[in-house]
């Protein structure tokens, strides 16, 4: 079975260490967010890619959900010490090698996928992880501008996510670049080539959102004639962890399991899973011509998350 994957960083990684469990036979190609991604100290950082690999490669930092596991901040420190910032990204020695890697490819001519996968190459993440996009596309935030009353500005959303946390409203949240880019090689054909697509508890506005933002990945999901099942990132009214609810309001849907299928519309999700203390809103859901089905949606360990995947398979094939 083939299944395409539209994945942000912890949600989905976490997400799909239960779906190679659930399915170890499938063909699994993840469709990867690089809104998130970042130029620092000269490097480029693919925050969410980088999370799908260490998760499924196994040097995750467990706890955090990003990084790499026994870091140690030699490097963080020395640049603290000669004043170069920011300061507030927390960049590990190990996790630099990835960046410098990735950057010196840039230098020499290869697209972000290619390079992707050279990276995958050593990870071994058992799914075969593409960008959205080769294009440059960053995700910033509107926000009020402490210095210029009734004035706003944008900040880059890992500014607003990991230095402000998310402590400010968001007015606005743009994928810059995304209307100019075009989906990375072997996207649009693995959607075509999908038996299933999944969208993962992944953040609906900055992780999922921003992957359907480049021109054609959208159409193609929603032409593509398999099930589209998703599994709701919010619980009881609330996101697991992370901040979703302050990107939802800036688009304007209210941090509800229901809101979020709704928002991504029956037009393109056949299927949706909420959690069972969300099973009062299944009607609301069906009711927006989206099948539904209340399981648990806690991914509390690899075989609780592999049971939700099997989960959103088997109501795959109920729409099929
Ligand atoms: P990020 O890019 O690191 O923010 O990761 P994603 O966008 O892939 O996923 C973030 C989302 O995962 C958040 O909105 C959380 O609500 C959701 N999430 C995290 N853990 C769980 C869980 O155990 N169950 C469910 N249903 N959602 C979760
Ligand atoms: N998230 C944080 O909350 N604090 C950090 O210092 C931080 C550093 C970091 C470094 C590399 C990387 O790949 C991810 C990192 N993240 C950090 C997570 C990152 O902000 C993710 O983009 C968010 O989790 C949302 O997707
Ligand atoms: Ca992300």
């Amino acid at each position: 079975m083939r299944i395409v994957v539209l994945a942000g960083g912890i949600g989905g990684a976490r997400f799909l260490l239960g779906l190679k469990s659930a399915a170890p036979e499938a063909d699994i190609t993840v469709i990867g967010n690089t809104g998130d991604d970042i130029h620092l100290f000269g490097l480029k950082v693919c925050p969410d890619l980088d999370t799908v690999m260490y998760t499924l490669g196994g040097g995750i930092h467990e706890e955090q959900g990003w990084g790499r596991a026994g870091e140690t901040f030699a490097v963080k420190s020395e640049l603290a010490v000669y004043g170069v910032g920011p300061e507030w990204f927390g960049l590990g020695d190990r996790d630099f090698a990835t960046h410098i890697v990735r950057t010196q490819m840039i230098g020499a001519g290869y697209p972000l996928s290619a390079i992707t996968e050279a990276l995958c190459a050593r990870w071994q993440p058992g799914v075969r992880l593409l960008p959205m996009t080769d294009d440059r596309v960053e995700t910033h935030v509107l926000i009020d501008d402490p210095d210029a009353d009734g004035g706003r500005k944008a900040v880059h959303f890992q500014e607003y996510w990991v230095r402000l946390r998310a402590s400010v409203p968001a007015h606005a949240v743009v994928p810059v670049g995304a209307e100019q880019s075009k989906p990375a090689p072997g996207v649009l054909e693995a959607i075509a080539a999908a038996d299933v697509v999944l969208f993962p508890p992944s953040n609906p506005v900055v992780s999922i959102g921003t992957i359907l933002a480049v021109p054609g990945i959208r159409e193609a999901i929603a032409d593509a004639g398999v099930p589209v099942v998703g599994l709701s990132p919010i619980v009881g009214d609330a996101p697991v962890r992370g901040m979703a609810d302050k990107v939802l309001a800036a688009v304007g849907v209210e941090s509800t399991a229901a809101a979020v299928a709704a928002h991504y519309g029956s037009g393109l999700l056949d299927g949706w899973l909420v959690d069972t203390v969300d099973a009062g809103s299944t009607a609301e859901v069906e009711a927006a011509g989206i099948r539904c089905r209340a399981v648990p949606l806690m991914m509390t360990d690899t075989a609780t998350t592999a049971q939700m995947a099997a989960e959103a398979l088997t109501l795959a094939e109920e729409v099929r």
